[in-house]
């Protein structure tokens, strides 16, 4: 389960990186964003135990873009170093790399996941992105 340090539990844009437990997974995250929610969703899911710093992507803290060189959330750094950002990607790499002892969401064979993905395809392109469209439409 998610464990928010109370000092960054709302979004940062904090001059000074948060301390952290070297011994989880760090999810850089921002509240209201579905990307983040994805990626949070699936870690919940997976009963992976990992930490969040919320990021105010409006006024982003300097030191973000030495973890991450696109500079957006959600980015993932776990205990080992890797760094991992794209939500989707990130889903998948964390699916199939925390699989012992965690439910699986894609499955292993390779045209059953292609058919997986393509539905997950589908579905952005038909539900979520014209639903992020409008919303940044009635702006
Ligand atoms: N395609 C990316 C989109 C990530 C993205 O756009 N994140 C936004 C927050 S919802 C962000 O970090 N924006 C800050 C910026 O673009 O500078 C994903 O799926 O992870």
């Amino acid at each position: 389960m998610a464990v928010i340090t109370d000092d960054y539990s709302a979004n940062t844009s904090a001059s000074s990186r948060p301390v952290l437990d070297p011994t989880l997974p760090t999810l850089y995250s921002t509240r209201m964003s579905p990307y983040c929610q994805r990626v949070r969703l699936l870690l919940n899911a997976k009963e992976i135990p990992f930490q969040v710093v919320n990021i105010n992507i409006w006024d982003k803290p300097k030191w973000f873009l030495g973890v991450t060189p696109l500079n957006k959330v959600p980015t993932a750094v776990e205990p080992n170093g890797r760094v991992t950002f794209e939500s989707l990607i990130m889903a998948q790499y964390l699916d199939e790399e925390y699989r012992a002892g965690t439910k699986q969401f894609l499955p292993s064979d390779p045209y059953a996941k292609a058919r997986e993905l393509l539905q997950i395809e589908r579905i952005i392109a038909i539900v979520a992105d014209p639903i992020r469209d409008a919303s940044l439409e009635s702006k």
